[in-house]
C-alpha cells in the first residue's frame, strides 16, 4: 500500500495578541508564517511547510472553526473557550499565553461590597455572559446582566451599569476611566484546541506540532 499524501493542517489565530504570542509556538514546531496579518490583507496566510496553514478570524469564532472541522486546531483564550462551551473541542494544552484576569471592576465611587452585602439587584455589563453568570449566582448575588461587544469600561460611566466584567491585564484600561477591581473571578490564559476528527484522523501529523507547543509553553510559563 502507498503511503498516504500528506495532511494538510489548518490552524486558527485571531489576530493581534494570539497570533503574536503563538508565533514563538509554532517556531519552536519548525513553522514561520509567510505574511504578517496586521499588514496583508489576507485571512488564509501560507507558513514554510506547504502543509501548513494559518486562517485569521475573530478571537470569540476560533472555537467554531474548529468545532466544525474548518480549522484542525487552534488558539483561543479561556474567556472565549467557557462562552463556547467547548463542544467537539478537545482542549489539550494550556499554552500560558495571553494571560489576564477576569474581574468585576466597578466606579471608585461605587460601594460594591456594600451593595453586595445589602443584597442589591446589580446592573452588570459584560461580554462574558455566561460565566458572570455563574460567578454571581454561586455567591448568591442577584444581577441584571447587559450584554456588550467590547469597551465594557464605558457602560459604568453613562450609568447603562453599576459594574462591568472584562478581562483586565495591566490595569491601564481601568485606571484611564475611574474604575477599580472590586472582585477577581478567575485567571484566563490561551489554550490550544483541536478538532476532535483531526485529532484522530491527522494524529501523526499533529502530534509532533503538539509535543513542540507543549515544551515551548512550559519553557513561557518556567
Ligand atoms: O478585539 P476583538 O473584539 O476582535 O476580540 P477580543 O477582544 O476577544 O480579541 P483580542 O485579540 O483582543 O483578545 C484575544 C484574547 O486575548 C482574549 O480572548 C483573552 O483571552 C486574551 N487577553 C489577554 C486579553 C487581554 N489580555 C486584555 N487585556 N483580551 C482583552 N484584553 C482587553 C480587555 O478586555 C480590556 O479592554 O484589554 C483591556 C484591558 O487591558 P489593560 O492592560 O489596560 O488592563
Ligand atoms: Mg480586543
Amino acid at each position: 500500500m502507498t503511503h498516504s499524501v500528506t495532511q494538510q493542517l489548518t490552524l486558527a489565530l485571531s489576530k493581534g495578541r494570539i497570533f503574536e504570542e503563538t508565533l514563538p509556538l509554532l517556531q519552536a514546531a519548525g513553522i514561520t508564517v509567510n505574511e504578517d496579518p496586521e499588514t496583508s490583507r489576507k485571512l488564509i496566510l501560507g507558513t514554510n511547510d506547504p502543509s501548513v496553514r494559518v486562517i485569521i478570524i475573530r478571537a470569540s469564532d476560533v472555537p467554531t472553526y474548529v468545532q466544525y472541522g474548518a480549522a484542525d486546531f487552534g488558539v483561543a483564550g479561556k474567556d472565549v473557550l467557557l462562552e463556547h462551551g467547548g463542544e467537539g473541542l478537545y482542549q489539550p494544552i494550556d499554552l500560558n499565553i495571553a494571560k489576564c484576569r477576569m474581574s468585576v471592576a466597578a466606579p471608585a465611587d461605587f460601594d460594591y461590597l456594600t451593595a453586595v452585602r445589602q443584597g442589591a439587584r446589580l446592573r452588570i455589563a459584560t461580554k462574558y455572559l455566561l460565566t458572570a453568570r455563574e460567578h454571581f449566582a454561586a455567591k448568591g448575588v442577584h444581577v441584571d446582566l447587559i450584554k456588550l461587544y467590547g469597551s465594557m469600561e464605558l457602560a459604568p460611566l453613562v450609568g447603562l451599569s453599576d459594574a462591568i466584567v472584562d478581562l483586565v491585564s495591566t490595569g491601564s484600561t481601568l485606571r484611564a476611566n475611574n474604575l477599580v477591581e472590586v472582585e477577581h473571578i478567575m485567571d484566563i490564559s490561551s489554550r490550544l484546541v483541536v478538532n476532535q476528527a483531526a485529532l484522530k484522523l491527522k494524529r501523526e501529523r499533529l502530534q509532533p506540532i503538539l509535543d513542540a507547543f507543549e515544551r515551548a509553553s512550559q519553557r513561557i510559563s518556567a
